[in-house]
């Protein structure tokens, strides 16, 4: 199934559309903003889906599956194409290996072609069991054994392979390894042998390449894991070289943490890979990014767009993926809904006054300071949103037309009620 451009242009905007965006705009000009300007950034920007987002979530308790999921690469690619041309919001695909391995490279590039989609980082496993040599049941690149090691570190030089021949040009690498116990592990050892092994990793990876270590505080080991924080993630990266940076997954804090602080801190070094967007409530909920915390994705964006403005940090060279699980929702409206709040909070991030916040912030106006972050976060942007994905050839409402056109019913019939997506 597909959507084509007609069947979008069908649908017109609502009727306060225009009136909405003439009323923005002329508010916005007195405060020196130019709305074309906003338009074309928030037009610009955006973000990679992983193939592994197409299908419905679980938990440790059970899953529920949704009916028609994609069964192959082949499907999960045309799933993406029909929202990136919804939501326009969407130019790369982000893979798993093993999960989706390509059995047909040009075939599979030509699809993503004709959708308009490239190959974002790859992302590597080393969480789980899928039939290899040996288990990781006790972790991999930081596995007290030399043979489970030397046995991950292949698995990712194989994925980076594989992502040269699909144009891709990172590796995500994400370690569930740590303890269950005190006493399993040594802190000391099991940090030196990531290390070392990581090291092997990076020396593989095209010059043009960049590594993105993603860090954890716990789960699925709940004593300690190797890679907890941006600190010791930040750590590492340092010893493999310039081109090896930290990846902020919204969901792997402890509750409370300053999420702002950290993004701050490491654009600040030029160490800030990319970023993993979802919500949580308890910790690595996996919900709908902005569905919870709507403010403080407001104030991550504030720092991402303050640190690539005072030129901390460019803006280009951050990666941006929805990394969500998708237990009770259809997957795909989930992600509508999270596009249009990560551009919701990125277009509200751009009405910031930083040059009066700079001067409040030097007076210690605490309470100007509140003022200037709060008339942005309340100013309604949805119409700058959606003229933005208009103009881009977009739908006016991405999920009032997925669902008119019945996009999941079809998708039952064409796939069946218990297809279920593969590696999940
Ligand atoms: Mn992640």
């Amino acid at each position: 199934m597909n959507i084509t451009n007609s069947q979008i242009q069908a649908f017109e905007p609502d009727e306060f559309h225009e009136r909405s965006l003439a009323i923005l705009s002329e508010k916005l000009e007195k405060l020196g903003l130019d709305i074309n300007v906003l338009i074309s950034k928030i037009a610009a920007f955006q973000i990679a889906v992983p193939s592994w987002a197409l299908g419905a979530g679980g938990t440790r308790f059970g899953r529920f599956s949704i009916g028609g999921e994609p069964r192959n690469l082949e499907e999960k690619l045309e799933d993406i194409g029909m929202l990136a041309a919804l939501t326009k919001k969407i130019a790369a695909v982000s893979l798993h290996i093993p999960w989706d391995i390509p059995s047909d490279y040009a075939g599979i590039k030509a699809k993503a072609d004709s959708l308009g989609l490239s190959f974002d980082a790859m992302n590597s496993n080393t969480f789980q069991d899928y039939g290899q040599k040996e288990s990781y049941k006790m972790g991999s690149l930081g596995n007290a054994s030399k043979s489970v090691r030397d046995q991950a570190v292949a698995h990712n030089v194989d994925v980076i392979r594989i992502g040269e021949k699909l144009g891709s040009k990172g590796l995500t690498v994400w370690l569930a390894d740590g303890s269950n116990f005190p006493g399993q592990a040594s802190f000391r050892n099991s940090l030196q042998w990531t290390i070392d092994s990581l090291k092997e990793i990076y020396q593989e990876m095209p010059s043009d390449w960049k590594l993105l270590l993603e860090y954890k505080p716990y789960e699925p080991n709940f004593y300690h894991t190797i890679i907890p924080d941006w600190g010791t993630s930040s750590l590492i990266c340092r010893q493999l070289g310039d081109r090896a940076k930290v990846l902020v997954d919204l969901g792997h804090h402890l509750p409370n943490t300053n999420i702002e602080q950290i993004v701050a801190t490491l654009m600040y070094q030029n160490q800030l890979a990319g970023f993993h967007f979802n919500d949580s409530k308890y910790g690595d909920d996996d919900l709908t990014t902005g569905s919870i915390k709507p403010y403080q994705l407001f104030l991550i964006f504030c720092e991402l767009v303050g640190g690539a403005s005072d030129s901390a940090q460019s803006w280009d060279s951050i990666s941006w993926m929805i990394d969500a699980s998708h237990n009770v929702k259809d997957p795909m409206e989930d992600l509508i809904q999270a596009l249009e709040a990560i551009a919701i909070s990125f277009a509200k991030s751009l009405l910031v006054d930083r040059v009066r916040l700079a001067e409040c912030q030097k007076s210690g106006d605490v309470s100007g300071a509140q003022e200037i972050l709060q008339a942005a976060f309340q100013t309604d942007v949805r119409c700058l949103v959606t003229e933005a994905r208009i103009q881009n050839g977009g739908a006016a409402g991405p999920l009032q037309v997925y669902r008119s056109l019945k996009v999941r019913e079809n998708l039952i019939k064409e796939r069946g009620m218990v297809a279920k997506a593969s590696g999940l």
